[in-house]
């Protein structure tokens, strides 16, 4: 088989990037190593960039998203028991962020990528990447049993964080750069009405909590958790007994609880690959950089990588120019090292380290009184939060 950009994995990144080079006139085909049901279980991110919205609006996927998504003004940051109001909007101008599940923009790719006909290899095993170096790489995968090969112009690595892609080129030619914390967040998804409208990003003794939703009937909390913990030593009653101690008076009230009907602990890890481009392969998304879910910025990176790489690859193909390719690492980089900042700067705020004593405690909560009282510091984060420009 022949095409000129070889997508390798079909996450919101690989789905996106393809939708994007289509419109483009760009022909595309992505190979996926799970079936589109294991694709479409896993339950992830939930906040969207305006950014990001744009893309989805410009790729022909946003009318759904246009009928359910909850635009969302601010948000809540809750110490010392008492919740504190983010306004995203006054405070930038105007931006605010959009509540709509990966799961349901990954949706909405997949549905998009097969009604314009467009190739999409599920069950593609062992997925191998060569001549890079060259003007025509090859990708080999096996299905059913059988070895193929597709002959392109370049590949795009979207295979997030456990992929090939990387892995692929020699360890020499990559440097990477890495924090693992030492919690994980235990998730529970259930079909209960959201404590509040907004989302409430909590700091507490007994560890970090965030109540978060996907619809006006779907919500997702997380609470900080011990990485040696099990996801079977918590029982539905267990997790909501934790949430509601580290909420305010209020919110615990307040809280519905209910069956979950998605329960799962992710660990948290900032990580960065540089460059982003070896030759005619592309990194983007997961493959290239992860951040701790605190700032809600892991997908809206993916989105990034793709407008840089889909604007290079349109402006390869449309003005024979290789300025936006010969750019698209250090363009990307930029604005991941910004959101690696800033979620590392939430994790760091609003979780307790098992080595905090009481002078960090006392200067974390130091430090929310002082944001949660500055313009200039509510702003710096707002700024953020919403998405800094492409
Ligand atoms: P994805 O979504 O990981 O998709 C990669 C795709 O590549 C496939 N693949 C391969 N295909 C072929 N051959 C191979 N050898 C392959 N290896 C892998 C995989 O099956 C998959 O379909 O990466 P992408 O597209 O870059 O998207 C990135 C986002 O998914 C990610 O940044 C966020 O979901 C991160 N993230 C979260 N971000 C947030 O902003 N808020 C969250 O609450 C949040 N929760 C999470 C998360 C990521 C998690 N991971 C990666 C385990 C929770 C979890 C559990
Ligand atoms: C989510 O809804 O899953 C979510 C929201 C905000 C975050 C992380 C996860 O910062």
């Amino acid at each position: 088989m022949r095409t000129q950009v070889a997508i390798v994995g079909a996450g919101p990144s690989g789905l996106l990037l393809g939708q994007l080079l289509h419109k483009y006139g760009i022909d595309n085909v992505i190979l996926e190593r799970k079936d589109p049901d294991y694709v479409l279980s896993r339950i992830r991110a939930g906040v969207l960039e305006q950014g990001m919205v744009n893309m989805l609006e410009e790729a022909g996927v946003a009318q759904r998203l246009h009928q359910e998504a909850l635009p969302h003004d601010g948000i809540e940051i809750a110490f010392s028991g008492k919740r504190h109001r983010i306004d995203l909007k006054t405070l930038t101008g105007g931006k605010i962020v959009t509540v709509y599940g990966q799961t349901e923009v990954t949706r909405d790719l997949m549905e998009a990528r097969s009604a314009a006909g467009l190739t999409t290899i599920y069950d593609a095993a062992d997925v191998s990447i060569h001549d890079i170096d060259g003007t025509s790489p090859k990708v080999r995968y096996v299905k059913d049993g059988v070895t193929h090969e597709v002959v392109c112009d370049f590949v795009a690595g979207c295979d997030g964080y456990h992929g090939v892609s990387r892995q692929s080129v020699p360890q020499s030619a990559v440097q990477t750069y890495e924090r693992i914390y030492p919690f994980g967040w235990l998730g529970v998804l259930s079909d209960t009405p959201p404590v509040s409208h907004e989302l409430i990003y909590v700091n507490h003794d007994r560890g970090f909590a965030l109540c978060s939703m996907r619809s006006a009937h779907r919500s997702r909390y997380y609470v900080q958790c011990p990485l040696t913990d099990d996801v079977a030593e918590w029982s539905d009653e267990r997790f909501w007994n934790e949430l509601k101690s580290r909420l305010d008076d209020e919110a615990a009230h307040k809280l519905v609880t209910g069956p979950s009907i998605e329960k799962s602990i992710a660990p948290l890890r900032s990580f960065v690959a540089e460059p982003m481009r070896f030759g005619r392969l592309f990194l983007a998304g997961d493959a290239a950089h992860i951040v701790p879910p605190t700032g809600a910025k892991g997908l809206n990176l993916a989105a990034s990588d793709v407008y840089y790489l889909s604007r290079a690859l349109r402006e390869y193909y449309g003005e024979k120019s290789q300025a936006g390719i010969d750019a698209y690492s250090a363009n990307a980089l930029r604005r991941v090292w910004k959101a690696e900042r800033f979620s590392w700067w939430m994790t760091t705020q609003l979780h307790r380290f098992p080595d905090s004593d009481g002078f960090s405690q006392r200067i974390q909560t130091a430090e929310l009184d002082y944001l949660v009282n500055s313009q200039a510091a509510m702003t710096a984060l707002a700024e953020n939060y919403v998405g800094l420009p492409y």
